[in-house]
């Protein structure tokens, strides 16, 4: 079956499940035989942007390389997902801007801070709010929530496969897959 290439842009605070239903939505396709790719922080952050931090400067161009590369696995024929906080609207919209109509998808996985500061995988929150990571999204550095996200998730209360799916639900009705 035909699928049409594009980007699935995730967005949303650390802690907020970008990745992991980035990694759902990629398995449901791959068992559609779609071709696929995802980026996310453990295949860019440590590679390619090893030199960004997290000041605004760092965020703006790791933002602008991932948009850059997810355009080139657009062309090669893939629906590649990114999987980063991406803050500030005006980088999302530059990314978008970069490729053709009908070939971006934000996708806005929405959870609240404070569900985000519970869960707090990795205990940066509690630093953060310690002062020990400075600059940290939600806590001192903005996020810019994204006024009319292509594809709206909010995830608070429902499982990995159910946010996965709504994905899914909106690519067939956009006739992507
Ligand atoms: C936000 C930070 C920070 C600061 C380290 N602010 O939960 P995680 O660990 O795995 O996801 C966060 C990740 C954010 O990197 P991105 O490339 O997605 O950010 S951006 O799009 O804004 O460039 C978190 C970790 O890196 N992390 N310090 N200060 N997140």
């Amino acid at each position: 079956k035909q699928h049409k290439p594009c980007v699935l842009w995730f967005t949303g605070l650390s802690g907020s499940g970008k990745s992991t239903v980035a990694n759902a939505v990629d398995h449901l396709l791959h068992k559609r035989k779609v071709h696929t790719y995802v980026l996310d922080g453990d295949n860019v952050r440590h590679g390619l942007n090893g030199d960004l931090g997290f000041s605004d400067k760092d965020r703006v161009e790791n933002i602008r390389r991932i948009g850059e590369v997810a355009k080139l696995f657009v062309d090669a024929g893939l629906v590649v997902s990114t999987a980063f906080i991406s803050p500030f609207k005006a980088d999302r919209d530059l990314v978008r801007n970069q490729l053709s109509g009908g070939e971006f998808f934000e996708v806005f996985i929405d959870t609240p801070l404070a569900v985000c500061e519970q869960r707090d995988p990795k205990g940066l929150y509690k630093k953060a709010r310690a002062g020990e990571i400075k600059h940290f999204t939600g806590i001192d550095s903005a996020y810019e929530v994204p006024s009319s996200p292509d594809i709206h998730v909010e995830t608070d209360g429902k499982t990995i496969e159910e946010c996965a799916d709504e994905v899914i639900a909106a690519l067939e009705k956009s006739r992507i897959i």
